[in-house]
C-alpha cells in the first residue's frame, strides 16, 4: 500500500490538528447517526494522540467502546479533476468514517493504514465533514485478543498483553490526490551480482490502455542509473552502492504512467535500498555477511500523548540508540508508524518487523492477567476467527512494509502459546501465507519461555530462532550464578535442536531509576546491569547466537496491577529518556568507539 506523497502529478493535504471527540460507551452515536451533524457535547482532542491520557479523568483513561472524531476540510479547489483519497495511517483498534451523510470505509486493526476512494462524496473548493468512530474493544476474535467483563463500574476490558489499550488516531490522517488512471502500488526486490545490483520492479495501475509504465532509478545525487518499460522488470546497477546496516543509501525508483503522446500521468517516488537477506545455517546474512543484531525491543509509547507518532520522539529514541550503538530494534509488539520505518532505511537501521499479534496464550498471561484459567486455542477462546484476523494483520504488514530495506526479518507473533498440537494447528497457514506473500525475507515468531527447546512445536516453521527469556528476572529472582548456567543451558539446547540463528529478542530486569544497592538486589540499577553483563558473557560463548535486543529501550504504560509499579520498568531509559546506569555499560559493548 502506498503512502501519500507530493509529487509533479499528485498532492497531499495533512488533516492533523484539533478535532471535536465524544466517547460514547453506550453505543448510541451509531443509532443516532452522529455523522450527520456536528459531534454532540463534544470536547477537542488533538489527533494524532492517544486520548486515554489527555483527559484527567478514570473514565477516559479506562474507556470501553466507541470514541467519536470530527473535523471539516476544505477540499483543494485545484484538485476539480483529480481522483480524491482520505487515508488513516491508523485508527486504533477499528474504525468506521464517514464523509458528509456517507459511509466510506471501515477498517479493522489499530496500526496499519486505510483509506477510501471519496471523488464521488466531495467537492473541490468546497468543505466536507469527516466523522470517525474508533472502537477499542479486544475481544477473542481481535489482534491483539482480550475479553471484556462486566463489572460495578461498568463494561472493563481485559487483555493479555503486557501494554497499556491505548486508542484513538494515532497517526496522521490524509486527504490526497492523484490522477484519475494512477500508479496503485509497486514491489521492489532486489538482489546483488558481485559488484552490481538487480532491482526487481512490479507496478500495479489503474490506467487506459494506451497509458504504459515508464520506471527511472536515480541515485542519491539524482543521476539516472537504470531505466525501465513496462508493469514489470529488472534493472540492472553497476557498481551499485549497497544499502548496510549503519549506511542507509537509497535509490529513487520513479514510478511513471506515460499516455500515448508522451505526457505523465501519473508519477510515484519508491525508495529502494539494493541489499540482500538470507539465512545461511546459524548465520544471519545481510548482502552476503554475518550480521549480529544488538539493540531493543521498542514500544510507541510516551507520557501524555500515549502511542501517537511523534517526529521529535521518533528522532530522540534514534539518536539515542546511535549513541549506544544499538543497530537494530524490534517493532515490538505492533507494527510502527511508516515514519519509523522511513527514517530507518535512511539511517541503516536494522528493524525486526512484527504484527500486533501478542498474547495469544493463556498458559502465560491468562495466570497473570486474568483471574481465570483457561485454554488457549479452543472454540470458546482463540480459534478460527481470531486466525483469520491475524492472517489479515499477517497480510496487511506485509503490503504495507515490503520494500522497507531497514525490514530483515518479519515476526508474525510475540509470545503464543506454542507447546501444544493446537498450536501446531494454528500457526501452519499463518506461515504458509507470510511466505508466499514475501518470498524474498526470513520469517519468525517470539518464543515464550514457557516452550523452551525441546518443547516448542512451532519453532521449525521458522528460519530464525527468536526468544525472550527473563532467568535471573521471573526465574532465578536475584540469582545471577543459577541463572547464568540455565541460559547457557537452554541456548545450547536450540543451536543444537534447530541449527539456526538465534536472536535473543527480549532480556532484562524491571529497574527503578535511582534505587541502588552494591549486593545483586532486583529492582536496584546495578542488577539491571550485572543481569545485561551475565547474558553477554553466555551470548559471546554461542556462535548460534546473532542477535541481542534487551527489553526495554525505555520505561513503559501497562495496565494497573500488582507486579507493575506505574508501568514496565525495563527500560534502559526511563519513560523520560534519561539514562540508567547500564545504558553507560551497553555504549561500551556496543558502540566499539566510545
Ligand atoms: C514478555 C513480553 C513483553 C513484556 C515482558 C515483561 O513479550 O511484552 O513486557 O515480557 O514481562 O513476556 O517485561
Amino acid at each position: 500500500m502506498l503512502r501519500p506523497q507530493d509529487t509533479a502529478t499528485r498532492e497531499r493535504k495533512n488533516l492533523n490538528g484539533l478535532w471535536a471527540f465524544r466517547l460514547d460507551a453506550e453505543g448510541a452515536g451509531r443509532s443516532a447517526g452522529w455523522w450527520r451533524d456536528g459531534l454532540p457535547a463534544a470536547r477537542e482532542m488533538p489527533v494524532p494522540a492517544s486520548y486515554n491520557d489527555i483527559v484527567p479523568d478514570l473514565e477516559v483513561r479506562d474507556h470501553v467502546g466507541d470514541a467519536w472524531y470530527q473535523t471539516t476540510v476544505r477540499v483543494p479547489k485545484g484538485w476539480a479533476e483529480e481522483r480524491v483519497v482520505l487515508r488513516f495511517d491508523s485508527a486504533t483498534h477499528r474504525a468506521v468514517v464517514w464523509v458528509n451523510d456517507t459511509e466510506v470505509a471501515r477498517h479493522e486493526g489499530g496500526y496499519t493504514p486505510f483509506e477510501a476512494d471519496v471523488t464521488a462524496h466531495v467537492t473541490p473548493g468546497e468543505q466536507a465533514r469527516v466523522t470517525v468512530v474508533v472502537n477499542n474493544e479486544l475481544t477473542w476474535e481481535t489482534v491483539p485478543p482480550g475479553r471484556i467483563e462486566d463489572t460495578p463500574r461498568g463494561r472493563k476490558q481485559k487483555y493479555y498483553h503486557d501494554f497499556f489499550n491505548y486508542a484513538g488516531l494515532h497517526r496522521s490522517v490524509w486527504l490526497y490526490s492523484t490522477p484519475a488512471a494512477h500508479v496503485s502500488d509497486i514491489t521492489a526486490v532486489t538482489g546483488l551480482e558481485g559488484a552490481a545490483g538487480t532491482v526487481h520492479y512490479t507496478v500495479a495501475s489503474e490506467s487506459a490502455a494506451d497509458q504504459a509504465v515508464r520506471v527511472t532509478l536515480r541515485d542519491a545525487e539524482g543521476v539516472t542509473v537504470a531505466e525501465g518499460e513496462g508493469a514489470e522488470g529488472t534493472l540492472r546497477v553497476e557498481d551499485v552502492h549497497r544499502w548496510a546496516p549503519g549506511d542507509g543509501y537509497l535509490y529513487d525508483l520513479e514510478a511513471a504512467l506515460v499516455a500515448s503522446d508522451g505526457t505523465v500521468v501519473d508519477s510515484y517516488h519508491q525508495s529502494v535500498g539494493v541489499r540482500t537477506v538470507e539465512v545461511d545455517g546459524t548465520r544471519f546474512l545481510i548482502n552476503g555477511e554475518p550480521f549480529y543484531f544488538t539493540g531493543f525491543g521498542k514500544h510507541e509509547d510516551a507520557a501524555i500523548r500515549g502511542k501517537a507518532h511523534d517526529d521529535a520522539l521518533m528522532v530522540h529514541d534514534f539518536e539515542l540508540m546511535e549513541w549506544l550503538g544499538a543497530n537494530s530494534f524490534r517493532t515490538s509488539h505492533y507494527p510502527y508508524a511508516e515514519e519509523v520505518l522511513d527514517y530507518a532505511d535512511r539511517h541503516g537501521v536494522v528493524v525486526i518487523d512484527e504484527t500486533a499479534a501478542v498474547g495469544i496464550n493463556l498458559g502465560l498471561a491468562g495466570g497473570i492477567f486474568d483471574d481465570v484459567k483457561r485454554v488457549t486455542f479452543s472454540d470458546e477462546t482463540m480459534g478460527e476467527p481470531l486466525q483469520r484476523t491475524h492472517l489479515q494483520a499477517i497480510r496487511e504488514l506485509i503490503a504495507r512494509d515490503k520494500n522497507h530495506p531497514s525490514v530483515v526479518l518479519w515476526s508474525i507473533a510475540n509470545e503464543p502459546e506454542s507447546d501444544t498440537p493446537e498450536s501446531r494447528k494454528y500457526f501452519e497457514p499463518l506461515f504458509a501465507e507470510a511466505r508466499r506473500l514475501d518470498p524474498t525475507r526470513p520469517l519468525g515468531f517470539v518464543n515464550v519461555m514457557l516452550a523452551p527447546a525441546g518443547k516448542c512445536l512451532v519453532s521449525d516453521l521458522a528460519d530464525v530462532v527468536m526468544v525472550n527469556r527473563y532467568y535471573g528476572w521471573y526465574v532465578n529472582t536475584g540469582d545471577l550464578e543459577t541463572a547464568e548456567a540455565e541460559l547457557e543451558k537452554e541456548l545450547r539446547a536450540w543451536a543444537e535442536g534447530q541449527g539456526k540463528p538465534i536472536i535473543m529478542t527480549e532480556y532484562g530486569a524491571d529497574t527503578v531509576s535511582g534505587l541502588h544497592s552494591v549486593v545483586d538486589m532486583p529492582w536496584s540499577e546495578e542488577y539491571q546491569d550485572r543481569l545485561l553483563a551475565m547474558y553477554h558473557r553466555v551470548f559471546d560463548r554461542i556462535d548460534a547466537v546473532v542477535g541481542e535486543q534487551i527489553w526495554n529501550f525505555a520505561d513503559f504504560a501497562t495496565s494497573p496491577g500488582i507486579f507493575r509499579v506505574d508501568g514496565n520498568k525495563k527500560g534502559v531509559f526511563t519513560r523520560e529518556r534519561r539514562p540508567k546506569g547500564t545504558a553507560f555499560t551497553l555504549r561500551r559493548r556496543w558502540n566499539k568507539d566510545a
